[in-house]
Formats: structure tokens, sequence, C-alpha cells
């Protein structure tokens, strides 16, 4: 995510996952120190499921929605799930699955919160019945220069805001993750400000893309990919769908967000898949595709709002999106 990329002098792009910046090689090395004693018995041993946990390759019924399916080959279940970013449980792409399991997501709440006339506090499985669940199948594109393509299962995150119902100084919405250092070790890193924080704008936040994701695969969410409930903003870079989410609060003013907090100048809070603007670090024209796409082969093209332009460009006329990126 703040991978630093540059150019090789013979003029071949290093990529940017295979860099290490100094601070977060610093960071990362106390990261395995802290890790290293819990090893010897003090924090993180692996831990038998919680009560009610459903087992990770647990099944969850789902009807395919016609509307939602890129034709993209889908990645595979074995990249999905071992090539993931989640800063909580480390900031190498193989950390969350090896570290992930610390997790325990029974019991466990939603609360939504602020600016409605109807706030509540969702236990997760009566939030699985809240609308019949549907799988979709989207693009997903980091903002470091890779994607995938992901079958997720979900429904509208419009299901829960309209059973909200929000007030009129309602503007925006925040989203956040849970934060306890007890169960995520990256936590004792302080390269985030935690809890990790996104958020949207109301109307991109009622779009029927956004999806409140509970599956993938047919199967509950995998811990690594943000369990029990997270976001997915199929058209913004991956990082503004925040995982493992506790809350969900509307608000009046644009809520601060944990990538633009870091560096303000390279995560903007719009963050929307755009191929003509670059990262100040590297350019985002072209992407590579996680299993199909060889570190030697071309890298394919990013498309504008990562393909999804004829459902969500109107969400943004008249900005400029060179501005508010
Ligand atoms: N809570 C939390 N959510 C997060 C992140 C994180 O570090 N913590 N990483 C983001 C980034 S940068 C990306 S690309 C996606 C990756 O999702 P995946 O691992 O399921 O592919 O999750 C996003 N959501
Ligand atoms: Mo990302």
């Amino acid at each position: 995510m703040l991978i630093k990329s540059s150019a090789r002098l013979d003029g071949s792009d290093i990529p940017a996952s295979e860099i290490t910046p100094r601070g977060v090689f610093e960071r990362r090395r106390q990261l395995l120190l802290a890790a290293g004693a819990s090893a010897a018995g003090l924090a993180f041993g692996r831990r038998a499921f919680a009560a009610n946990e459903p087992a990770d390759s647990a099944k969850l019924a789902a009807t395919p929605n016609p509307k939602f399916q890129v034709t993209d080959k889908p990645t595979s279940l074995k990249d999905i799930t071992s090539y993931n970013n989640f800063y909580e449980f480390g900031t190498d792409k193989g950390d969350p699955v090896q570290n992930a399991h610390s997790l325990q997501t029974r019991p466990w709440t939603v609360s939504v919160e602020g600016e409605v006339h109807n706030p509540k506090t969702y236990a997760i499985d009566d939030l699985l019945k809240l609308a019949p669940l549907e799988e979709r199948t989207y693009r997903l594109r980091c903002v470091e220069g890779w994607s995938m393509v992901i079958p997720w299962t979900g429904f509208s995150l419009a299901e829960i805001i309209k059973r909200a119902q929000p007030t009129g100084n309602a503007k925006y919405v925040q989203f956040i993750s849970l934060a306890d250092p007890k169960q995520m070790p990256g936590l004792s890193s302080n390269i985030l400000d935690w809890p990790y924080s996104e958020g949207l704008r109301m109307d991109e936040a009622m779009h029927p893309l956004t999806l409140l994701t509970v599956g993938l695969y047919g199967q509950v969410l995998p811990k690594q990919d943000g369990a029990p409930v997270r976001i997915i903003v199929p058209w913004k870079y991956g990082f503004k769908s925040a995982k493992s989410i506790v809350k969900i609060r509307f608000v009046e003013k644009e809520p601060p967000t944990s990538w633009n907090k870091y560096a303000p100048n390279e995560y903007g809070f719009y963050s929307n898949v755009n191929p003509q603007v670059d990262h100040p670090r590297w350019s985002q024209a072209t992407e590579r595709r996680i299993g199909d796409d060889g570190f030697f082969s071309p890298k394919r093209p990013t498309l504008m709002f990562n393909g999804y332009g004829d459902q969500v460009a109107s969400l943004y006329q008249g900005m400029d999106l060179k501005k508010f990126y």
C-alpha cells in the first residue's frame, strides 16, 4: 500500500510489492520481534474456535445476482486467501493467512449509529438474515497495482441504510474496523492510526454496487479477508473496502480515513480507480492480475472506475477527479 516503487536503471519496473521503504522495514522488524515473543507462549497461541464460530469453510447459501457478474476469470480461492492486505495482522501479503486465526468472529456486533433515526446494534447472525444473500463477482483493484476477481457473498449496504433511516444531517458514512490488540498482533505497530477507518459519501454508500460482504466462493468470509463482515466498493482502490467492521457511523462531515491520514497526498478520500491519476510514486495506468499475469507478462490496462463507469460515473459529474483523487 505505502510500498515504494522505483524504476530500475534499465527502465523496467520493480513491482511495488517487492520494495520496502526503510520505515516500514523497521516497523516490520518490531512486529516480528513482538510475534516472536508471542510464539514463546505469551499472547497469540492458535486457539480453538470460539463458541458458535463457523469454521472457515462453512457454506453460505446465496443466489447469484446476474446484474453483478464480471465475466473475467475468477481468481483462485488459494490466491484470494493467501495474498492479502490486512495490516492488523502484519504488513506482508502472507501475514494475514498466517496470523488471522487469532481473530474471534463470535460473538460479534455491528453498531449502526450517528445521524440516524433508528440506531441499532446487530448481532452478526441477525445481520446475516437482514436481506437475501447474493453472490456477486467483482473486480478488486489494489492501489499497489494488482487486481483480483472475487465471487463475494452479501447484500447491498443500502439495505442497512434504509432501515437505519439517516437524518437530514447524514452526508457521509464511516466504517470502523475492530481494533483489539489481543486478537490483532499488527496493532503493536503504529504504522496506521487504529482502528482502521474508511468512509463514503452517502450516495456512494447507497449505490447498489456497494456490498455488505459476509462471504466468498460460497463460504463464510475467511478471517484474512475480513471476517465476519466487511465492505466492498468495487470501483475504488481496495483500501476503501474496510475489513472486520464493528461500526457503521453516519456523520455530517467527511470522516477521517486511515490511509488519508497516513499520507494525504497519496491516498485521497475518494480514491476512485483512475488510470489517468498516477500515485505520486508510481503509474496507475496498468495492473497485474494475481494468478494470471506473471511478473514478466505485459500488465493489463486499468479501467476507469475499475470498469464500473457505466454504473457510477454519474456520481462524480462535474467533479475534477484529479483534485478529488
Ligand atoms: N481493516 C482493514 N481493512 C482493509 C485493509 C487493512 O489493512 N485493514 N487493507 C485494505 C487493502 S489495502 C486492500 S487491497 C483490501 C484487500 O482485501 P483482500 O485481502 O480481501 O483482497 O482490503 C482493504 N481493507
Ligand atoms: Mo490495497
